[in-house]
């Protein structure tokens, strides 16, 4: 068949049931974009390339498809790659599909060139630039198997312009290239062996378990096996106080099962364990261990360690801001969660304190955190592709102030595609999560260079079109976020910005208990 390079991509990424690309334009790809038209291949576009793979990463991350960015070549793939750190360290399958100077003109200067798949490298699985049009539809369908098989992450290829642009005689790829071989089973018998043995054991997963699916899997096993089964995606590992008092369980702890979960600073590198304890490192396919079959006797263990990680300090109910405000984060929680309770309700929480107190306060069947990666800014376009994967679903995006200023402007990607989240900021005029550190570290006289303006982020958000509301009062708030909620039901994004207390997030142990 006679096909034009561009062709073969936006056919091919059809052909893979690819619901949505990612994309912001540029010269190195109007081809693949001119080819999409034919392809009836949807392209949503955005403000910023990050943005687009922030999109992709979230995308993967609740539907368990492969993301697919597209962007252009040198700055526009520099832009994007910041993004790809957050999805490889959170393990979600991603494409990242660049534009690139023209093979025919490189090592002379060409416009944008640059070594892309080197720079990209580091923050993916595999990296590499195309280097005939031939092959565009084989290496497309390698780089789709390779983001989702095994442990998911992303893959970054190259296209050069003039191999987009060519005529080639090419095959596209069948269906199934693009889909990985089913992993073989991860029974292992040695394993189930020690942790039926141990008096005190815990399975803790990775970020690959942490969607709707891997935890509907973990609870699963735990129900077999009556062994916790917990997931740690929080750069604040034990101190990530969405997890209560896990740091105390865990140095009770005789026998721990990493799976798909890094021994690495989360865990102290293994610091976190009692020095007697078994420590197993095995890969995230707990989805074969409950096959034990028959059901394991129940320890009160189970409930000992559910019962540490739902702990909050029960003063939480009652706590009440001064009336004059500003809000405190607990209390923000409290009125957002009530957002959060019907069916399929996404949050997505990212940035600094703020963060931390939302994780800690809600709940939801789907949550989509910045991760392991600790990368603060992604929470506006992972709401909108929640929204995206999860039409009839509430999503609200809690981020702090300085947050929020990293892609303010995907309000517009919002309003433009009816992509209608509530997104909630904790406004305390600061970079609190480093003020913090300063205050510990050095002492509030040398606290500087962290304050930022007490600025108006509803008035940003309406500027593009969204609902705004303004909250500095506590008795303010519920009321706000009801209409915030409604306007969201019909079609536009809210933006809810809060004057809060600026406080640190919580650390729990057994003692505050
Ligand atoms: C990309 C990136 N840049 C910088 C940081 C360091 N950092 C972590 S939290 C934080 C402050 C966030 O401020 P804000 O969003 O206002 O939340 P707050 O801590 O004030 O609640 C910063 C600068 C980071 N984690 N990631
Ligand atoms: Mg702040």
């Amino acid at each position: 068949m006679r096909l034009r390079g561009a062709d073969i991509i936006a056919r091919g990424l059809a052909r893979a049931g690819t619901r949505h690309v990612f994309t912001l334009s540029g010269n190195h790809v109007m081809s693949v974009f001119d080819a999409a038209l034919d392809a009836k291949l949807p392209l949503l576009h955005v403000r910023h390339e990050a943005a687009a793979v922030h999109m992709a990463d979230a995308w993967g991350r609740l539907t368990g498809e492969v993301g697919v960015a597209l962007v252009t070549g040198g700055p526009g793939h520099a832009n994007a790659v910041s993004a790809l750190y957050t999805a490889f360290a959170a393990e979600s399958p991603v494409v990242l599909l660049s534009g690139h100077a023209p093979l025919n003109e490189l090592g002379k200067g060409a416009f944008q060139e640059m070594a892309q798949a080197e720079m990209a490298a580091p923050a993916c699985k595999a990296s590499w630039t195309v280097r005939s049009a031939e092959t565009l539809g084989e290496d497309l369908a390698r780089a789709m198997r390779m983001a989702k098989a095994g442990r998911p992450g992303p893959v970054h290829l190259s296209l050069p312009s003039d191999l987009l642009e060519a005529q080639v005689d090419a095959e596209l790829p069948a269906k199934e290239d693009f889909f990985p071989e089913p992993g073989s089973s991860g029974v292992n018998e040695e394993i189930l062996d020690a942790l039926q043995k141990a008096k005190k054991p815990l399975l803790i997963a990775g970020p690959a378990l942490g969607n709707a699916r891997g935890r509907a899997v973990l609870r699963q096993f735990e129900e077999t096996t009556g062994v916790p089964a917990v997931v740690m995606e929080s750069p604040r590992g034990v101190n990530d106080p969405c997890l209560g008092l896990l740091a105390d369980v865990l140095a009770a702890a005789d026998v721990v099962v990493l799976a798909g979960k890094r021994r690495d600073f989360t865990l102290r590198f293994g610091a976190a364990f009692a020095k007697n304890c078994k420590v197993i490192e095995a890969d995230a396919a707990v989805n074969h261990w409950p096959a034990a079959g028959k059901t394991w006797a129940k320890s009160p263990w189970l409930e000992e360690v559910r019962s540490a990680i739902a702990f909050r300090p029960a003063q939480w109910k009652s706590l009440a801001s001064r009336p004059e405000g500003p809000v405190h984060p607990v209390e923000v929680g409290r009125a957002v969660q009530k957002l959060l309770a019907a069916p399929e309700a996404v949050l997505v929480a990212d940035g600094g304190e703020f963060g931390q107190w939302a994780q800690a306060t809600l709940q939801a069947p789907h949550r989509i955190i910045n991760g392991p990666a600790g990368s603060i800014g992604a929470a506006l376009p992972f709401a909108a592709a929640a929204k995206l994967a999860l039409p009839g679903s509430n999503v609200v995006a809690m981020l702090g102030d300085g947050t929020f200023g990293f892609h303010s402007s995907e309000i517009d990607t919002a309003v433009r595609c009816e992509l209608a989240y509530v997104t909630v900021v904790g406004n305390d005029s600061c970079w609190n999560a480093e003020y913090q550190i300063q205050l510990r570290s050095y002492g509030a006289a040398r606290a500087h260079g962290l304050e930022l303006l007490p600025a108006r982020y509803d008035r940003v958000a309406r500027g593009f079109g969204a609902h705004g509301e303004h909250v500095e009062r506590p008795g303010e708030l519920a009321a706000a976020l009801q209409r915030a909620a409604s306007a969201a039901s019909s079609g536009r994004p809210a933006c809810v910005n809060v004057m809060i207390e600026r406080l640190p997030a919580p650390v729990f142990r057994r003692r505050d208990a």
